[in-house]
């Protein structure tokens, strides 16, 4: 993955946060305020409460009301277009360009450049349509069918993936609603799982190396790549250990010692700051020994930066075969 630097504003000089005075912000009267308050809104929208300070003082938003007691409180509208302003500063455009714009024209960018736009795939539209209708039945019987036709592989790269995406840009459209993603996670982890099981079983008594070691850090609650990414490393004969989602550091090390771990791979979507990512994968890299490699990936602008020697960031689920494969040749066993 390239190196740049899209993702500054997540490491703008942030000490004035808490110290230099307020700016003047649209303050409520003490009763009737309703909003969502800072370390609400950047969890879910996967930016520190720093980031938001900073912004509201360098580029005069969001503007927040206060509460009797003085805190941020964000109204849905500004809500609403934060969401907005992250997935098109994920994709590449810059704070000074993008925060003092309207929603409306943020949503012509976001249209211009290809910002949650599906590509148009009619069998997948027909999937979505049936988890919108709750036709849950009807979207496992469906996704089933596909995976059966297709393979492991083509079903991993030509449906779960983009489907997974598919269903972020409904639910960020309002199409769909977080029940709708949950549906979803079940119906794909049990179709992946019924597929996978067999393959593992033939895989595991050979010997494959190397040994990976999957799951997610602290504050990453998505864990479909993960297992997508473990259907490739199983494709391409490595013995996996899934240890599902975010495990602590040093219980991942201590997995890594017991199963005789080659590599740590870590999945991120674009929830966890960019500076927890980075001080996260730091740290394990310390604590693992210096032959386990450690490969990350997923849709995190925060892959894009420059790592630590020993941290590697794979850019998708179709290069893991020759990555493999590139291990293998250097790698004495
Ligand atoms: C299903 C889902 C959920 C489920 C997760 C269930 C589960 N057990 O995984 C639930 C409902 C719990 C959920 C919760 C939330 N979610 Co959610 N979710 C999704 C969805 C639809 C798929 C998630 C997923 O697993 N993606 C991971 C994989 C499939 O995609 P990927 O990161 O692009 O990675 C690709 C490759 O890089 C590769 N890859 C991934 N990992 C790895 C690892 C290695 C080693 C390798 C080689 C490759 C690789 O595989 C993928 C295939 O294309 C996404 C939409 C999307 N586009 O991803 C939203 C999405 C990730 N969620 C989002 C949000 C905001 C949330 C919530 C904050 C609010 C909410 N929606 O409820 C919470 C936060 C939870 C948390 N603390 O982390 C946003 C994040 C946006 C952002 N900028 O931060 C997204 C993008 C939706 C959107 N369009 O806005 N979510």
């Amino acid at each position: 993955m390239t190196n740049s630097s899209e993702q500054d504003f997540e490491s703008e000089p942030v000490s004035d946060s808490a110290d230099v005075p307020e700016p003047a912000t649209p303050r409520s009267a003490a009763t009737g305020v309703t909003g969502i308050g800072i370390g609400a809104i950047a969890q879910e929208i996967g930016l520190t409460k720093d980031t938001l300070r900073v912004w509201e003082r360098r580029y005069g938003f969001p503007q927040p009301m206060r509460s009797s007691g003085g805190e941020r409180l964000y109204p849905q509208e500004q809500v609403t277009k934060l969401r907005l302003v992250k997935r098109l500063l994920d994709a590449g455009h810059r704070p000074s360009k993008v925060l003092g714009q309207s929603i409306d024209m943020l949503q012509q960018l976001a249209e211009s450049s290809g910002v949650g736009q599906d590509a148009p795939d009619a069998e997948l539209d027909h999937l979505i349509s049936l988890l919108r209708a709750s036709a849950f039945d009807e979207f496992r019987f469906g996704l089933l069918k596909r995976a059966t036709r297709d393979g492991l592989e083509r079903f991993v790269l030509d449906v779960a993936a983009p489907l997974a995406a598919r269903v972020g840009n409904a639910w960020a459209a309002g199409t769909l609603q977080v029940y709708h993603e949950h549906l979803f996670s079940e119906a794909i982890q049990s179709t992946l799982r019924t597929l996978l099981r067999p393959l593992t079983d033939a895989v595991r008594g050979r010997g494959g190396r190397p040994r990976v070691l999957l799951t997610t850090l602290s504050g990453e609650g998505h864990g479909l790549g993960l297992l997508m990414a473990e259907a490739m490393f199983t494709l391409s004969e490595c013995e996996c250990v899934q240890l599902g989602l975010q495990t602590p550091l040093h219980d991942i090390v201590e997995a890594v010692s017991a199963h005789n771990i080659d590599i740590v791979a870590l999945s991120f979507t674009a929830v966890l700051p960019a500076q927890s990512i980075a001080n996260g994968l730091a740290e394990l890299r310390n604590l693992l020994p210096p032959h386990v490699r450690v490969w990350a990936g997923g849709s995190s602008p925060a892959l894009r930066r420059k790592f630590n020697e020993g941290v590697d960031c794979i850019a998708g689920l179709a290069p893991i075969d020759e990555t493999v494969a590139d291990w293998r040749q250097n790698t004495v066993l």
